[in-house]
This record gives C-alpha cells, structure tokens and sequence, in this order.
C-alpha cells in the first residue's frame, strides 16, 4: 500500500535541505550509552493520525483521507490499520496509543461496539506482530457520545456509571490482548460546569471506586503494566477533577491508588493549568510518578488545547533534563497527542509533523545531555542549597532544630548574606548548548 506518497523517512544529518528526512533524530545514535531510540520511545495517537479531520468550532473538517470511505463500518475501521503501519513504518516510529472508539467504531449497542472491537484488534495484533510495533497505553472514550455530557465515572446517572465501566472493562481487555504497556485515565468530562447542579463530593468518592474497580479487574486478568492519570484543567469540562499533578496526586493519596497509577503529563493541559511543562513534570517527578509524557504543546494566543507539534527546542530540552534527570522513560513514552493545522490537509503534512516533532526531541535529548555531562547547571543548584549541607542547615535537615533553638542562632548570627540566585547567568549558560 502506498497512501504516504514517500520512502522510509531517514536520518540525513543537519545539513540535509530533504524535508522528508530527519536532520537530528537519529535511532540508533548512542547518547550516554542507549540509543536515540530507546532514550526517546517516541508514540504515534491513533486518534490524531487516522481519526482527526481537523475540523474546528467554526467548520468541518479538511483532512483528505483517500483510504477512508467516512462510514462506520468495521471494515472501513480495519482498512484504516494498515494505513496507520504504513504510517508508523515510513516514520520509524515504534509505538502507539489507541481509544478504543478510534480504532473500532461505536454502534447502535455496547455488545456490537465491544464484537467489532474485537476484530479490529484481531488485526492490530497480527500487524505488531508483524513489525515489532507496541501498544504503549490504551485508554476508553468516555467523553465524546451524548450518554457521557455529564461524566462517565462521575455522571449523575448510575446507568451511564455502569456503561462507562462496562467500556473501560472491555478496553482494558483489548490492552492486556495486545500487550500493552499501560493504560491512560484521561477525565475529559469527569468534572462539572456548575457546582449548583453537581455533589462534588459524591462524584469524586464514585471516581475513586471506578479507579479502585478497574484496578481489581487488570489484577483479575493479569495485565500489570500501570495506569496513568492525564492532567488537565478544563475542556472539555468547565472544571476537571484531574487538572493538574499535584491535584491528582492528592486525589490518588486520598483514595489509596498511589501505588497503581503514574502521571501521563501532557504540555498544552499544562499550560492550560497555568504552568509549564517543566514544572508538572517536576512535580510528578518529585513524587516518583512520572510515567509518560503526551508531547505537544499549546499557543500562546489561543486559549484551548491546539495540540501543536513540539517544535520549540527550548520545550523539548526541559522535558529530556527532566527525563535524564529521573533516569528515563520505562514504560511509558513520549506521544505525539497532537494535530496538524486545518491548513495541512494532505497525508504528507502527517510525515512532515512528525519529523518536526521527532527532531525537537532528538535535539532536546541531546542538549540536556550536554548540559548534564557539563555540570556547571547542577553544580549551581547544589551550591545554592549550600548552608544546609553543613552547620544549622544540616541541622534543620535533620529534624534536629526547633523554632527555640533556630530563634537563638537568628538571635546571634545577624543579618544573613544571601548570594544572587543567578538567573540571567544561568539562562546564558544553557544558550550556550542550544
Ligand atoms: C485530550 C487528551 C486526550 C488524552 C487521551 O485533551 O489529551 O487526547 O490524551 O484521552
Ligand atoms: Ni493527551
Ligand atoms: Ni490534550
């Protein structure tokens, strides 16, 4: 088949003036001793590759999809695989992540959604048999049919509860059947536009049993790999339950699901949060739950979720500082959850979005190693924690000291000298790896 009017994207180098070739990512390329490949476990959303056809508020979609005849039929749905692993084939790229209304369609009733889900998965096992591709995370749409507009695991309605678990009961099946490495809670609708109308409360106990379930059903069947949370704060949704790290962290500590779940941070839900991607990153990192990363990112001036390429180098060099920093991606990877613009409609501009992402990343990569193999950034940080290494601070470190003690020392010490906290030097000082 040969719907991608171009050969095996390849590695060309810097200089290359080809723009269907990589000039930086490079799989195989050792950095630190693991390849590209293995650093960057790059993911391609079947939804955006196959499903969206870039539409908008304001009109349809634009997307020329020539393989696609626009009906809901299962073969219609299992024609669109192979077009996806030619996708994945020409792009080198080794993953990817479903809903499970993505890849089969929803009809008149659950048992035929969940019969012809079953044969589109029939064949996306054959196909990664085939050629070695991995279902990084599978996840079930609980936000886009009219049954969910109040919520799926925090509806109002026990009924659409029910439908919603009897959903994620079968997409969990189809994840373990296809070996997948995870699987991804992403609460579109679990939250509310008004709190006059809603038991917040109620809700958020009901979310935590639908987690608790699905927990004992991946047991039941024996699929081990994690559960993710993806952050978001709005959008749909007035307001979300999962909108950012630290709130879902504190969610999964209230309701006893730490030792379960990872965060799946996504860079346009945390702009959308009203912070950076290096921050929910951190946070997450700091709690030891960074799973898996939904690599895109937003635009300044537009207020939702554009889902843009990660193009930015500097974005993508604070994401792999990240990474490095906490020792790699394991299971998870990082997902393109993002689209082309309306404008780019031609089945190429697909190969053109994701080399530029891949790109992003693989220069990301390769800076944040050299500025970690530098050390100069690091040593700054540790020197500026300086005065609790030794002393007082060792002391207060320790548990040691209390406001009695530190009152005496503050008494006796005077005035302390601060140091300057060096941010202009240290934004130099990465310029100078980019
Ligand atoms: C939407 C989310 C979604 C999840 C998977 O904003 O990013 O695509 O990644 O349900
Ligand atoms: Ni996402
Ligand atoms: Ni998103």
């Amino acid at each position: 088949m040969n719907y991608f009017n171009c050969d095996k994207i390849a590695f060309e180098g810097a200089n290359s003036k080809n723009p269907l070739s990589f000039k930086h990512y490079n799989a195989d390329e050792l950095i630190n001793g693991k390849s590209m490949r293995e650093h960057l476990r790059f993911a391609a959303p079947y939804w955006h590759v196959m499903r969206n056809v870039l539409s908008d508020p304001f009109g349809g979609g634009t997307a020329q999809m020539p393989w696609d005849d626009g009906s809901d039929s299962v073969e219609n749905a299992l024609k669109r695989v192979d077009v996806f692993f030619e996708f994945l084939d020409k792009i080198g790229i080794e993953y990817y992540c479903w809903h499970d209304r993505d890849i089969a369609p929803e009809l008149n009733d659950l048992a035929a959604s969940s019969a012809a889900l079953d044969q589109v998965v029939a064949k996306l096992k054959d196909k990664q048999a085939e050629t070695g591709v991995q279902l990084l995370w599978g996840t079930a749409c609980l936000f886009s049919h009219p049954r969910y507009a109040q919520g799926g695991a925090t509806s109002p309605n026990a009924d659409v509860y029910a439908y919603a678990a009897a959903q994620v009961k079968k997409a969990l099946e189809c994840t373990k059947e296809l070996d997948g490495l995870g699987y991804t809670f992403w609460g579109g609708r679990e939250g509310y536009s008004t709190l006059l109308n809603t038991d917040m409360k109620r809700e958020l106990d009901h979310l935590a049993a639908f987690l608790h379930m699905a927990v004992d059903h991946a047991k039941k069947i024996g699929f081990d790999g994690p559960f993710y949370i993806e952050p978001k704060p709005r959008e749909p949704s007035t307001h979300q339950y999962d909108s950012d790290a630290a709130a879902c962290l504190n969610f999964l500590r209230e309701y006893g699901l730490m030792e379960h779940f990872q965060l799946n941070i996504e860079t346009n839900h945390a702009t959308l949060a009203g912070h950076t991607m290096e921050h929910e990153l951190r946070v997450s990192a700091n709690a030891g739950m960074l799973g898996s990363i939904d690599a895109n990112r937003g635009d300044e001036l537009i207020g939702w979720d554009t889902d843009q390429f990660p193009t930015d180098i500097y974005l993508t060099t604070q994401v792999m500082l990240v990474v490095l920093e906490t020792g790699g991606l394991t299971t998870g990877g990082l997902n393109f959850d993002a689209k082309r613009r309306r404008e780019s409609h031609e089945p190429l501009d697909l190969m053109h979005a994701h080399i530029g992402g891949m790109d992003a990343f693989a220069r990301g990569l390769k800076i944040a190693d050299a500025i970690i193999r530098d050390g100069r950034l690091a040593d700054f940080v540790k020197d500026r924690y300086a005065t609790f290494d030794s002393g007082i601070g060792a002391k207060i470190e320790s548990g040691e000291m209390s406001f009695v003690d530190l009152e005496k020392y503050a008494l006796s010490n005077g005035e302390p000298a601060l140091k300057s906290g060096g941010q202009e030097m240290l934004e130099n000082l990465v310029n100078e790896f980019l």
